[in-house]
């Protein structure tokens, strides 16, 4: 049977703006109030899904919240109308609004973490809701995603959901940003990494200084608890605290990896070789490459500002075959020359990356998402393929259907101040409403 590592991007929703809601988050702070162009932002995503598609690739798409969040508007005292309660809370916390109206979600790799059914007790995929619970603009994402999530893969014999763990920061969980499996082949049993910013319970042990670690170890373990994993096939990591200081607001900033590649900056982990020992020690295979990158190559600085680990990485090898990957990387890694000639370097050389192909996602990557946050990995069978909504895979009538939505619905602008707009409300329920049937998941938003 076969079994493929599906990619389910992110589609870019409409109110896409900068207003520097991340703190610690470099690229989301330097932006903030910048106009965007949510069509852009939109159509550069697609495009991506697109070319991955035509790689051979299975790609997915996962559908964009309902924004403004009016609810949380209505929790936070604001009475009326929907208008009414826009305009209010924004006479008195255009903050609030903007947090209300975020197109956050399009970062999928927080959406959740997945464990593959070859890696869990009950051999079931199972899913858990990310509570993000460190940024309040994405702590209300996980209820919209889990009922999505349900919606998309609802079949009881293949997927387990699991609720968002509670919030507050003992438990902070940023989902796959954080996850990274590690498997001779997609199908084969994996180990799965979790990378962890603190350890929340223990006010003495290493904590980055100035920016909040958003992922605590106690989530982490608890998810592997929930999804039937258990020591021989999971390895918990430390991010180094440093990092997270420089930028590094989510593992996924600083390392990539699938299958067998673990591709990383020497400072991305507090004890590297430690670290990679006990990856080595527990993976099941001959095919394990460690790929570091020094500073020396690449300094932290460039890395973060070319988001050089924020890539994908695509496992192109036959079975038997000489393991051999391509990297979808940000076109900011090919304007950085020295991030460029490492590139240059790396697929000259005998380690697994053959092949680099780059992307302009600009208008994610102001924000702070590179090609990685974009996307949430599921590993499925045909199978379970097969038992889900067959709109939600992308193929050229989807692609072609969703541009054409886009172009229809989207703004080429916009500003912070534009949230303000009544108008607008309206636009983003038009464009909701329409999107429901191209997916296949009609009263998915309750309009
Ligand atoms: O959570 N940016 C997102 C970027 C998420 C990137 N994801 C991964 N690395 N996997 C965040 O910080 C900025 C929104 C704003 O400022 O308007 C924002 O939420």
């Amino acid at each position: 049977m076969s079994v493929f590592e599906v990619n389910f991007d992110g589609l870019v929703g409409p109110s896409h703006h900068y207003a520097g809601l991340s703190k610690g988050n470099i690229a989301s702070q330097a932006n903030a109030m910048a106009a965007a162009n949510p069509k852009a932002a939109a159509l550069q995503g697609l495009k991506k899904m697109k070319s991955l598609n035509e790689m051979g690739l299975v790609q997915g798409v996962l559908a964009p919240h309902l924004r403004p969040n009016i609810a949380i508007l209505r929790s936070l005292g604001f009475t009326g109308t929907d208008a009414v309660i826009v305009e209010r809370a924004w006479r008195e916390s255009p903050e609030i609004v903007s947090k209300c109206f975020s197109a956050s979600p399009m970062w999928t790799a927080n959406a959740a973490t997945v464990s593959p059914a070859s890696d869990t007790q009950d051999g079931k995929t199972h899913f858990t809701a990310a509570n993000l619970c460190r940024m309040f603009h994405r702590s209300y994402e996980s209820k919209f995603t889990s009922q999505l999530l349900q919606r998309m893969f609802s079949n009881s014999d293949h997927f387990a959901h699991h609720d968002a763990l509670p919030s507050g920061h003992f438990f902070g969980d940023e989902g796959a940003a954080n996850h990274t499996r590690l498997a001779e082949s997609h199908g084969e049993p994996g180990l799965e990494f979790f990378v962890y910013g603190e350890t929340a319970f223990d006010a003495n042990a290493p904590k980055p200084q100035n920016y909040p670690a958003r992922q605590s170890k106690e989530a982490s373990q608890a998810i592997a608890r929930l999804h039937g994993l258990n020591s021989s096939n999971t390895v918990f990591a430390q991010q180094n605290p440093d990092v997270i200081d420089a930028g590094v607001f989510h593992n996924d900033v600083i390392a990539v990896g699938t299958s067998s590649l673990l591709f990383f900056h020497e400072s991305a982990f507090l004890d590297s070789e430690k670290v990679i020992a006990e990856i080595k020690s527990k993976y099941q295979g001959d095919s394990f490459y460690a790929l570091k990158v020094l500073n020396s190559e690449v300094s932290l600085e460039d890395a973060i500002s070319t988001y050089l680990f924020n890539t994908q990485l695509l496992d192109q090898s036959a079975p038997g075959e000489r393991k051999r990957f391509t990297l979808i990387a940000p076109t900011e890694c090919q304007e950085n020359s020295r991030v460029e000639q490492y590139l240059a370097k790396i697929v000259a050389s005998d380690a697994p990356i053959n092949e680099v192909k780059y992307f302009d996602l600009r208008e994610s990557m102001k924000n702070g998402g590179g090609p990685a946050c974009l996307r949430l990995r599921v590993v499925l069978s045909q199978a379970q393929i097969d038992s889900i909504q067959p709109r939600v895979i992308l193929n050229e009538n989807l692609y072609d259907d969703l541009v054409s939505w886009v172009n229809e619905h989207y703004r080429d602008r916009l500003s912070f101040e534009d949230l303000r707009d009544p108008q607008l409300m309206t636009e983003l329920r038009d464009a909701a409403a329409a999107l429901e049937p191209i997916l296949g998941l009609q009263g998915i938003y309750q309009l």
